[in-house]
């Protein structure tokens, strides 16, 4: 029995949505409204007490943070492979799941910029947000954004993360059609739902200029698990371009 606690637009479920996509596992979806605050529930802090998602739940057996869960998947259902049979392949792939993970905090900051700014002329809902926001260095960035906007110094930061992060994927896009190698692996399936989600704020002109990684937005984007895993479960809290911070993205 596999269950998996996710959000609809979260990259990190996202992630893994992928990869149960690409070995076309089916799971009981458990959805949280993120924006209701539904990770912070007591009964979903006993599966997780960090309040995020997405949690696995595989035969009684709780999985978290999502570059883990990856793995898990990987070793718990082998075939088809997502991880590179050679040792050191496998190495370049946790330094692709490490370097999704650190690019987690740009993508929320591009994310929460969007979100506030949609709530500027309701101060009300401003202080809610804030309010519901325990961890101090994520409010202290909220409280940024709300006051600097798409000016603030967090989102000139988030964009040249992403910046060196389409270069280096570029680089090695160059010499390989995977991040890890010649086949879909596990660091693609942690890389698209961060890509996709600054493709969606019309931030597409951070690779435009990329041709290996361009390729490979398109050709992941085609693949069948893309709308399985993200297409589908968009729904009304879809992102949608953001001319701010379309503009910031050219180089
Ligand atoms: N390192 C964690 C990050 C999880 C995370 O921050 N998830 C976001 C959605 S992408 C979340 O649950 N946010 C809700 C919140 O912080 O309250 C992982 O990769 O699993």
């Amino acid at each position: 029995m596999l269950t998996l606690y996710h959000g609809g637009t979260s990259v990190a479920s996202a992630k893994v949505r992928l990869a149960l996509a690409e070995k076309g596992l089916s799971f009981d979806s458990r959805l949280l409204d993120l924006r209701r605050g539904d990770q912070k529930d007591a009964a979903y802090l006993a599966l997780n007490p960090a309040g995020v998602v997405p949690t696995l739940v595989h035969d009684g057996k709780m999985i978290r943070e999502s570059s883990i869960i990856l793995e898990y998947v990987d070793e718990t259902w082998p075939m088809p492979a997502l991880m590179p049979a050679q040792p050191a392949d496998r190495a370049e792939m946790r330094l692709w799941l490490r370097r999704v993970d650190a690019l987690h905090d740009a993508c929320s900051t591009l994310s929460s910029c969007v979100k506030l700014a949609a709530l500027r002329d309701d101060p009300a809902k401003v202080t809610l947000v804030l309010a519901q926001t325990p961890d101090p260095d994520k409010r202290a960035r909220q409280q940024r954004l709300i006051d600097g906007g798409f000016d603030a110094p967090d989102v000139a930061q988030a964009i040249a993360s992403y910046r060196a992060f389409c270069l280096a994927a570029d680089r090695a896009l160059a010499r390989n059609p995977f991040l890890s190698g010649t086949d879909m692996g596990l660091a693609d399936c942690a890389a698209l739902p961060y890509v996709h989600r600054v493709a969606t704020l019309g931030m597409d002109a951070l690779w435009a200029h990329l041709p290996a990684c361009e390729d490979w937005v398109a050709r992941l984007s085609a693949r069948p698990s893309f709308n399985i895993a993200i297409g589908l479960w968009q729904g009304a809290q879809a992102y949608s371009p953001c001319p701010e911070l379309a503009a910031r993205a050219f180089a």
